[in-house]
């Protein structure tokens, strides 16, 4: 089950809602049971688009404190919202239909902002505390350089969002929003390709588990225990596809060709799903991964297996290694890999840091402001007041 919280978290939410859809058109599966998205802003619920309508999917909180119109970044106040109107997500995860069949929870926010980034850590300790048997995970967005630049608050709720999801969550996805920028100039502005390429990855992980028909059905599948017993603390997330020709040779012409290239496509994937994570870590930091192969069923093979793994093995060193294939799709062999448990994120620690600087610095300010203060009630003490 997915939920997200403020504009971020809700558009991101959104696009698990159209996954599913794709994943109901194409291969007639389901791959989540329900999407929520929670905001104290109404005009973004209602930007929304594949997330059902009523109130029991987009969920307004702290309607009187905010009139509609969110948090304007005040993290700590969207914490407070959520734990007064948190039953309201409670309510609509209960009435969910297919509830029994959810495996895990998705939370899922921006760190910088204010209604997100206060109630994500606050909804995963209700969620934990009232489903015990269900892991509860968070997918947390990382800001823009820019906006650590120009904004002052940016750090500070990056830093006790961060904080505190670690202290509650099952396992942390980290996006970087500014990843993203780097890969392709031209969507500097556009959330709504970035939301597309953080969702895409989890599309053939989570149609994988749900597969009912045989052909489709790999030598080694994965599903939900694989990813469960995969994700721990901080966890990245990347995706690599190798595109494969429609023209063949006959059968029995240039086989041992084929063959070569056939493995050579899928490091070539690997390679990319490496270069594409979410968040960039060191790959020897890991302690557990998974992967997914998927390619057309007549280019699986074990070979293919073997020399992906092998060549992950070589990188992840100190990682517990799951893996699965899944012979599905028809143009590309891809690679999905995650690395959990990360032991040493410097872009994490690092936020840490800055924000005791920027603590220590405005708490220095206010004293300042205070002794101005001070020197001002000084100054006119003996001036009579027309008070
Ligand atoms: N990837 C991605 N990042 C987003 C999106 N929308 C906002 N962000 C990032 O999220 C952070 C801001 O969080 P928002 O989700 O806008 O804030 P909010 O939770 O709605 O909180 P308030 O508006 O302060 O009430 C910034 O770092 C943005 O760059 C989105 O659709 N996709
Ligand atoms: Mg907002």
């Amino acid at each position: 089950m997915v939920i997200g919280f403020g504009q971020c978290g809700g558009r991101i939410a959104d696009g698990f809602a159209r996954l599913n859809r794709r994943a109901r058109g194409h291969r007639g599966v389901d791959i989540i049971t329900n999407a929520l998205a929670v905001n104290t802003d109404i005009a973004d619920l209602t930007g929304l688009s594949c997330i059902r309508a009523d109130y029991q999917h987009r969920i307004l909180i702290g309607g009187q404190k905010t009139g509609g119109h969110g948090v304007g970044k005040i993290n700590e106040l969207g914490s407070e919202i959520i734990r007064e109107d948190g039953d309201k997500v409670i309510d609509a995860i209960r009435t969910t239909r297919h509830f029994h069949e959810t495996d895990a929870f998705l939370l899922i926010a921006g760190a910088a902002g204010g209604t997100g980034s206060g109630a994500i850590p606050i909804m995963t300790q209700y969620i934990k505390e009232r489903y015990i048997d269900k892991p509860v995970y968070n997918l947390i967005v990382l800001p823009f350089k820019r906006e650590e630049r120009v904004e002052e608050r940016t750090i500070y709720n990056t830093a006790t969002c961060l904080k505190s999801v670690y202290l509650v969550a099952d396992a942390i996805f980290l996006v970087d929003n500014e990843r993203y920028i780097r890969k392709d100039s031209s969507i500097q502005d556009n959330l709504a390709k970035i939301n597309d390429l953080v969702v895409e990855p989890f599309y053939n992980l989570l149609c994988a588990g749900e597969e009912k028909k045989s052909k489709y059905i790999g030598a080694r599948i994965i599903d939900a225990g694989d990813i469960i017993q995969t994700l721990s603390g901080w966890t990245v997330i990347g995706y690599g596809k190798s595109p494969i020709p429609l023209f063949r040779f006959p059968f029995g012409l240039s086989d041992f060709r084929e063959k070569a290239g056939e493995t050579r496509k899928g490091t070539q994937a690997m390679n990319d799903a490496i270069s594409e994570l979410s968040l960039k870590c060191r790959l020897a930091d890991a302690k557990r991964a998974l992967y997914l192969l998927s390619a057309p069923p007549k280019e699986m093979n074990m070979s293919l297996i073997n020399e992906v793994g092998n060549m992950l093995k070589r990188i992840a060193t100190e990682a517990i290694i799951r893996s699965g294939d899944y012979p599905r799709g028809r143009r590309s062999l891809d690679v999905t890999l995650i690395l959990s448990e990360l032991v040493n994120i410097s872009k994490v620690m690092e936020y840490f840091t800055r924000a005791i600087h920027y603590i220590s610095s405005s708490k220095k300010r206010w004293e300042g402001l205070e002794y101005e203060h001070k020197g001002i009630e000084d100054a006119f003490k003996d001036i009579p007041s027309l008070l």
